[in-house]
């Protein structure tokens, strides 16, 4: 009565089952749809599970994300009513701050029209303001948004970060609230976003947004980079915003419909780097080891960890 099953799309489960039965060989580890008996199914582990995947399981005890953000499994009618974990693990963590920090540097240096230039056989060296006069904006300070903002601050930018509540962090100038947006942003060059999508959150990049981002930074513009969710930012607000040179550029690593279909101009907009969800990637061997080991230390008695809250939906 103590069984796992994996129902998760996009990704191998094969992979997944092996690593989660090193871990604990004795453990009955199912695919979706070999779910067997469904009684026995006291854990699901889903990432974009099939429709009905998780119906019917009586005596789940937890739902875990594979992932970090929750808001696919939430919209998932019917989920079950048992506490939902989500992922917070170093191996995720340091995989995000990677990409953060390769895409501000990446806007700091210019390396778009550097790309431009060297296609050109252009040389031509440019001022170079220093990380201390350029200003990063966080939206969202939690797990990944603190970590990305921690590794900024030690690399000289000036960072600052939005959060729901109140927050103190040293080094780093943190906003809440509707009037801290505003305040944030006016002191923004470069605006990372880490926020979950949730009703509150949702199409939160528009048109008012970015033109409230600071216009007299050292970077000629200021410049957007989304690895939260695609739903957090309104498509064609960020087009226009890019096209009217409210934006500079943009690294997106999210979209609204993903796969990015064909026919998107992100593909091939000259202001925009595109990649595909892969902002940090869910490692199975160091995902399994942080979902056994909620597994237990539930089954000691300890409790979960990381439980979503539904209402806020995150
Ligand atoms: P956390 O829950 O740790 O942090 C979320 C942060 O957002 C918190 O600081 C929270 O505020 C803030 N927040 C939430 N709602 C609001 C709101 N309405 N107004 C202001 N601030 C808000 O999440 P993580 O840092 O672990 O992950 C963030 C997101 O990153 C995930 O939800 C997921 O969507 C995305 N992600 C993307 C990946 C990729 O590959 N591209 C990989 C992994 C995650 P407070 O601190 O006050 O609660
Ligand atoms: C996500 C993840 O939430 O991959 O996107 O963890």
């Amino acid at each position: 009565l103590n069984a796992i099953l994996l129902a998760m799309t996009g990704m191998e489960p094969e992979t997944w089952v092996a690593r989660l039965k090193a871990l604990d060989p004795d453990r009955d580890v199912r695919a979706w749809p070999e779910v067997g008996n469904p009684q026995e199914i006291a854990y699901a582990m889903a990432w974009k599970p099939e429709p009905g995947a998780l119906d019917g399981l009586s005596n789940l005890k937890a739902v875990f994300s594979l992932g970090a953000g929750v808001d696919a499994l939430l919209a998932i009618d019917g989920l079950p009513d048992v506490p939902l974990v989500r992922v917070v693990d170093p191996d995720l963590t340091m995989r995000m701050s990677e990409y953060v920090v390769l895409n501000v540097l990446l806007h700091h240096r210019h390396m778009l029209r550097a790309l431009d230039d060297q296609r050109a056989r252009r040389w031509e060296p440019r001022d170079q303001p220093a990380a201390s006069s350029v200003r990063v904006g966080i939206l969202g300070l939690g797990e990944l948004g603190l970590d990305a903002a921690r590794k900024l601050t030690m690399m000289g930018f000036q960072v600052a970060g939005w959060s729901r509540s109140a927050k103190q962090r040293h080094g780093i100038a943190t906003y809440f609230g509707e009037v801290g947006l505003k305040q944030m942003l006016g002191r923004t060059d470069i605006l990372v976003v880490l926020l979950p999508l949730t009703p509150a959150t949702t199409g939160i990049i528009d048109t008012v947004l970015l033109r409230g981002l600071a216009r007299d930074g050292a970077l000629g513009g200021p410049v957007l980079i989304n690895a939260g969710r695609g739903g957090l930012q309104n498509e064609a607000d960020v087009l226009a915003a890019l096209d009217d040179g409210t934006l500079l550029a943009a690294s997106l690593d999210v979209f609204v419909t993903e796969p990015l279909p064909e026919s998107s101009p992100f593909w091939t907009h000259p202001k925009v780097i595109v990649t595909p969800h892969v902002g940090a990637d869910s490692d199975p061997e160091a995902l399994a080891r942080y979902l056994m080991g909620q597994v237990h230390r539930f089954e000691a008695g300890e409790g979960l960890t990381n439980v979503v809250d539904r209402t806020a939906g995150y």
